[in-house]
């Protein structure tokens, strides 16, 4: 009881002293307010050039300080934007590009104290960014060192008139089986073949002036359930091997301007051979004998013209991998069999840098080989972070598109050969929800839309021949 009384006491003591202290009695400074943060709000009155920001007004200021810019993280400012100094609680930025993003945020200033900065608020502007309709091969074949611009198809899209064949014809120069030159779906029993869609895929290159790249004779991926489950002796599998390599490129020479001969031979972790079916069964010198198979079947059809290649992937940032490809390079040029090399390019919006790109194909211009840029496609969406191709992104793989053209157009003239981008609209690439790939989500890594829209990406691939 008694303890009560003298706490309510001192309660009462601390509320007359607060009061006290809080009266104006005309002899101190008002206390310091903190000044607030701004938060930003939707903008609003958007056109094609520009967007009216919005933010609710903070208590005692004198102005805001404005920021936008074409990225969230504000690394770059739309001109004159970088901290401008602004009255009110909006404002309408003006002279923009239609269909394009752009961020916001404010802080609010009194005298020299800044807040910190608002909440960002993402914005798009209205109206389409009209591609360039240029065709690819016409711009290709117009450079001073011209190269093939390829694709991969699938026989079911060859039909005339559809949206594929037109777009084919228009924009390519050059065409690879998506699958159907690979030995699975054509090597159906020892001495057995089915070839309608191999033959179809190489007569409508052959028909129409597309030059046609066979992809692959070996790899590990495409062997037939009939030869996974081969009971004879190695020697036996070796011989089916051979014979398989013998008849496609002697059915083909002279239609076929190129081989893959051996795909993916490198394994990914300390840069050794992979343990493929092939190197268990045929031993380490399996490379040589496959390619040196495909050399004396075209040689022996009247083919002495055609190109060899060997074809990987990552190599431009797995250094060991890099370096085993090499060796493997080198022994087959000692044994003059080899023609070029692929540089599959399954590649992401940040991935390879353009100076590693350079440095693993340069390792094969200096040999004097051709280089085959195989499969190009661009990830934009490796970490699942986005749900919609965001125009930030979509620019970004512009930028990365440009960027390996140009590295591939620079090239000695001698070197060039082609290359080919992996598919034609992004909903039927491999890479959305690939399991191989592990990627866990949708993606959109080719030159067209799902309605075969130009996108940026493909702006890009011209700018870069630029
Ligand atoms: O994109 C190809 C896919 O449609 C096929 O189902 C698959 C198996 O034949 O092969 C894909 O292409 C691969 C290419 O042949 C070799 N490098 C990796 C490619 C993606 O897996």
């Amino acid at each position: 009881m008694k303890l009560t009384n003298i706490k309510m006491g001192i309660a009462l003591l601390l509320v007359m002293t607060l009061l006290s202290c809080s009266k104006d009695d005309g002899n101190g400074p008002d206390p310091i307010e903190v000044l607030g943060i701004p938060f930003a709000s939707t903008a609003s009155n958007i056109t094609d050039t520009s967007f009216q920001a919005n933010w609710v007004l903070v208590a005692k200021t004198d102005g805001y300080l404005l920021d936008v810019s074409t990225n969230s993280s504000f690394s770059t400012f739309v001109a004159e934007f970088n901290a401008l100094s602004v009255t009110g609680n909006t404002f309408v930025i003006t002279g923009l590009s239609p269909a394009t993003s752009y961020y916001y945020r404010v802080r609010a200033k009194r005298g020299v104290e800044v807040s910190n900065n608002s909440n960002i608020i993402a914005v798009t502007t209205t109206g389409i960014v009209a591609e360039d309709p240029t065709f690819l091969k016409v711009k290709a074949n117009a450079l001073a060192n011209p190269f093939f611009v390829g694709v991969a198809v699938k026989s079911q899209q060859l039909s005339t008139g559809s949206a594929y064949d037109v777009v084919l014809k228009n924009e390519f120069s050059s065409l690879t089986a998506e699958y159907e030159m690979k030995m699975n779906p054509i090597s159906t029993g020892s001495g057995s073949y089915n070839w309608v869609a191999a033959d179809k895929i190489v007569k409508y290159g052959n028909d129409n002036g597309i030059n046609v790249h066979g992809h692959a004779l070996v790899w590990h991926n495409a062997v037939p359930n009939w030869l996974t489950n081969f009971s004879g002796t190695n020697a036996e599998f070796t011989m089916e091997v051979k014979k398989y390599i013998t008849d496609v490129v002697t059915r083909y020479a002279g239609k076929v301007k190129s081989w893959d001969v051996v795909n993916e031979a490198v394994n990914d972790n300390d840069g050794g051979l992979r343990n493929t079916i092939f190197l268990q069964k045929m031993g380490p010198n399996y490379i040589k004998d496959c390619f040196q198979w495909a050399r004396d079947a075209a040689n022996a059809a009247g083919d002495t013209n055609l190109l060899l290649f060997y074809n990987d992937y990552a190599t431009s940032t797995n250094i060991n991998k890099q370096n085993k490809v090499y060796t493997i390079v080198e022994d087959l040029m000692a044994n003059n069999l080899i023609d070029g090399v692929g540089f599959q390019m399954h590649n992401t919006y940040l991935s390879p840098t353009k100076i590693q790109m350079e440095t693993d194909i340069n390792r094969a211009v200096v040999k004097g080989l051709k280089i085959h840029v195989s499969e190009l496609d661009i990830q934009v969406n490796q970490n699942n972070d986005i749900t919609y191709l965001t125009e930030e992104r979509n620019l970004a793989q512009k930028a990365k598109y440009l960027e390996i053209v140009k590295i591939y157009n620079a090239l000695p003239a001698a070197n060039k050969y082609a290359l080919t981008v992996w598919g034609f609209k992004d909903n039927e690439s491999w890479i959305p929800y690939s399991t191989d790939l592990n990627h866990p989500g949708n993606d959109w890594p080719l030159l067209y839309d799902k309605d075969f829209k130009l996108k940026s990406a493909h702006t890009g691939f011209l700018e870069g021949l630029n």
